[in-house]
């Protein structure tokens, strides 16, 4: 056994359209068990140390606009390689190429706007996921 955790985040477009429930019911009925959630409206402090990565990037002003521009939550979730589990759930990051079945193909689709707008995030690595779940859950 060598349980793991990982940082999945409703973004604000799920939030909007009450997709809060369906996320969690994929995560649940996939197997993974929910350790914690949070609502909570993400400020630029938080988002600049989320989305560090990204700094300087074309589109990262407007993925903090974007993740600002509403409630979130953001949820724990554990289990074996439930890291790359959720990122398969989820599906590629642009939701027109994300597989029908994953939760980006079957309820995202390109909206034209200068951030992929894709209803979740998941947690990358192991390193990813537990610097993350340090800034929601601190
Ligand atoms: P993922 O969320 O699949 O891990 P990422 O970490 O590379 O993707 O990017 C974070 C978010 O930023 C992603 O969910 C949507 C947006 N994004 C990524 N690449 C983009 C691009 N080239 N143009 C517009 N938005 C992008
Ligand atoms: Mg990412």
């Amino acid at each position: 056994m060598n349980t793991e955790k990982t940082l999945i985040l409703v973004k604000p477009d799920g939030v909007r359209r009450g997709l809060i429930g369906e996320v969690i019911s994929r995560i649940e009925a996939k197997g993974y068990n929910i350790d914690a959630i949070r609502m909570l409206k993400a400020d630029r402090t938080l988002l600049e140390q989320h989305y560090a990565e990204h700094i300087g990037k074309g589109f990262y002003e407007a993925l903090v606009e974007f993740m600002m521009s509403g409630p979130i939550v953001a949820i724990v979730a554990s289990g074996n390689r439930v890291i790359e589990g959720f990122r398969s759930l989820s599906g590629v990051t642009d939701p027109t190429l994300a597989a029908p079945g994953t939760i980006r193909g079957d309820l995202a689709r390109d909206q034209g706007t200068k951030v992929v707008q894709n209803i979740v995030h998941g947690s990358d690595s192991p390193e990813s996921a537990a610097r993350e779940i340090h800034i929601f859950f601190p």
